[in-house]
């Protein structure tokens, strides 16, 4: 019976898990986290981030991502699974975030020894010790850089899916370049976190598949190959220290001898990873289109299948390629749990508390603008939050407040994507609330699904596996046929939206617009609108 091992390295830590798909006995049978801050303490991370002075700057550490898969394959070899059935692997990673390698990392991959662990072997083959991740928005210069070089924001969003995005890979190469030239010229290898941990199980240079190769502003989405243009535009000498880009479904080796001889794990197969939001788009089951996710990690995102690339006219939105090789739109939100954690803890609520709060409170007319920290989508370079019409301060009301706001501006900025939601399928850590996945149902309109694995991206990964493995065997299975049985949504946990509350939401999102115009300077005081639907409600 074919095990299968999916593994996310996501902000804030690592996951595994493994399911079983024999006939009709599909199940996940093993699943395990690990925090970095909690079981890696030394690296001294808080929410997988290291100490930050600035707070455009975030990064984080490539040889704490791989001490934690050396403690969590530990974990999985001796768990009571048989581990010898393990057939193949692949992986999920935040996406964006880039680890670069010196002229020592292609021998010492390949050479790891098995008698001892992996983080010694490992100090000496980074060209940089720290890993510019998603939340790191200190590039603006660097993006008009490369938009200038390459005719302007339309192009590089057609050809590559994005316009430049501070925290997309390309900008921070180019930054990196531009503060140390020496260490850039060190570099031999530029990797994401996805291929550099694929390459770590596999013993080889792992190639960047095309999911998370979208998330550069370097690959043409057309060709799915880098693009020249933008490689000349972001660094010299970039396109040698680029991995090749490659399907997400590309078998890229086996289990190297490192993990064969010290865990005892077979030669399963490696597949490519890729980044945790296409991976979720399967671990959500959105195969085809015309439903959407929303996962609520540390980021929240709003994601869908796309059979042709529209790329975002409004500038807010990516397009990047799926693992099924077609396109999936995606519109991401830096505001998203730590926001939701920071309000809890100011207000000195538990989760309970939280919901309670939700629960017991109405909508009304006033907005908040959650900018915490920087915020992607829109794009918000200094952190702030803003608040319009008359303000309630009592707790229930900020978190109302909070959660309304987060929901008005995932539905706001998904619509680009031209897909009329009205099913919604929710994961990430805090899809377990559902007093905040009614707030969703009711602003979206939409009835909102749990899914049984609330680890949609590990769960994306495995399943990804268990695909190229039957791809690469005798008996290759449509996705629909390999996601039977994992991806459904619940009926129990359906959520409906309640009309009434969506009609307010309706106008309330009209205010929602004209007030985030204001705050970036775009639009007239938004008063008037709040009091004439005050007027009205
Ligand atoms: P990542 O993006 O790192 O994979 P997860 O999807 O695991 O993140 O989500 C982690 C977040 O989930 C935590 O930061 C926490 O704020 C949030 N969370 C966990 N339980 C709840 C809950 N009951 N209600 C709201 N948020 C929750
Ligand atoms: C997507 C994004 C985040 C990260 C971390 O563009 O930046 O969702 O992938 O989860």
């Amino acid at each position: 019976m074919p095990l299968y091992l999916g593994l996310d390295s996501s902000t804030q830590g690592l996951t595994a898990i493994v399911i079983s798909v024999e006939g009709e006995d599909r199940r996940v049978v093993f699943e395990s986290s690990l925090s970095f801050d909690e079981s890696l303490p030394l690296y001294g991370t808080t929410h997988g981030v290291l100490p930050r002075t600035d707070q455009k700057i975030a990064t984080s550490s490539p040889l704490m991502w791989a001490e934690a898969l050396d403690l969590l394959i530990a974990r999985v070899a001796t768990s009571s699974l048989d581990r010898r059935q393990i057939a193949a692997v692949s992986g999920s990673a935040q996406q964006h975030g880039s680890v670069y390698l010196n002229a020592a990392w292609s021998q010492v991959v390949r050479a790891l020894d098995a008698s001892r662990p992996l983080v010694p072997q490992l100090r000496s083959v980074f060209a940089r010790e720290e890993s510019p991740i998603w939340m790191d928005s200190s590039t603006g210069e660097e993006c008009a850089e490369i938009t200038a070089s390459v005719g302007g924001p339309d192009v590089l969003a057609r050809r590559t899916g994005s316009r430049a995005f501070e925290r997309f890979t390309g900008p921070q190469i180019r930054r990196f370049f531009k503060r140390s030239p020496e260490n850039y010229r060190a570099t031999a290898r530029v990797h994401l976190v996805s291929s550099f941990l694929a390459s770590l199980l596999s013993g080889t240079d792992a190639p960047i598949d095309h999911g998370d190769a979208s998330g550069m502003n370097l690959m043409d989405l057309a060709t799915r190959d880098w693009w020249q243009d933008a490689v000349h535009a972001t660094a010299p000498e970039l396109r040698d220290k680029l991995a090749n880009v490659a399907p997400s479904t590309t078998v890229i080796g086996t289990l190297s001898p490192y993990w064969q001889g010290r865990h005892g794990l077979p030669a399963a197969k490696v597949i490519a990873w890729s980044g945790d939001n296409p991976c979720s788009l399967i671990g959500t089951g959105l195969v085809r289109e015309g439903r959407v996710a929303v996962s609520l990690g540390t980021s929240d995102t709003v994601f869908g299948l796309m059979r042709e690339p529209r790329v975002d006219v409004t500038g807010t939105g990516h397009v990047f390629g799926a693992p099924t090789g077609d396109y999936m739109g995606l519109t991401c939100f830096q505001n998203g749990s730590l926001a939701r954690e920071r309000v809890r803890n100011e207000l000195g609520m538990d989760w309970a508390a939280f919901s309670r709060a939700l629960a017991t409170t109405a909508p009304s007319v006033r907005i908040m603008l959650p900018w915490f920290e920087p915020e992607i989508t829109p794009a918000v370079p200094i952190a702030g939050v803003h608040r319009y019409g008359p303000w309630d301060t009592r707790p229930e009301a900020e978190v109302r407040a909070l959660v309304e706001a987060q929901m008005m501006a995932m539905a706001l900025h998904s619509r680009w994507m031209g897909v009329e939601i009205d099913t919604i399928h929710a994961t990430g850590g805090a899809a377990a609330n559902r007093s905040i996945l009614q707030t969703m149902a009711d602003v979206f309109g939409a009835t909102v699904y749990q899914l049984e694995v609330g680890q949609s991206a590990a769960l994306g990964a495995a399943l990804r596996a268990a695909h190229a493995d039957l791809a690469a065997g005798d008996s290759p299975a449509e996705w629909e046929e390999v996601l039977r049985g994992f991806v459904e949504p619940v009926a129990t946990t359906r959520l409906a939206p309640d009309a009434r509350r969506h009609e307010f939401y309706r106008e309330l999102m009209r205010v929602y617009a004209a007030c985030e115009a204001h705050a970036l300077g775009r639009g007239p005081d938004p008063e008037p609108l709040l009091r004439q639907l005050q007027e009205h409600a």
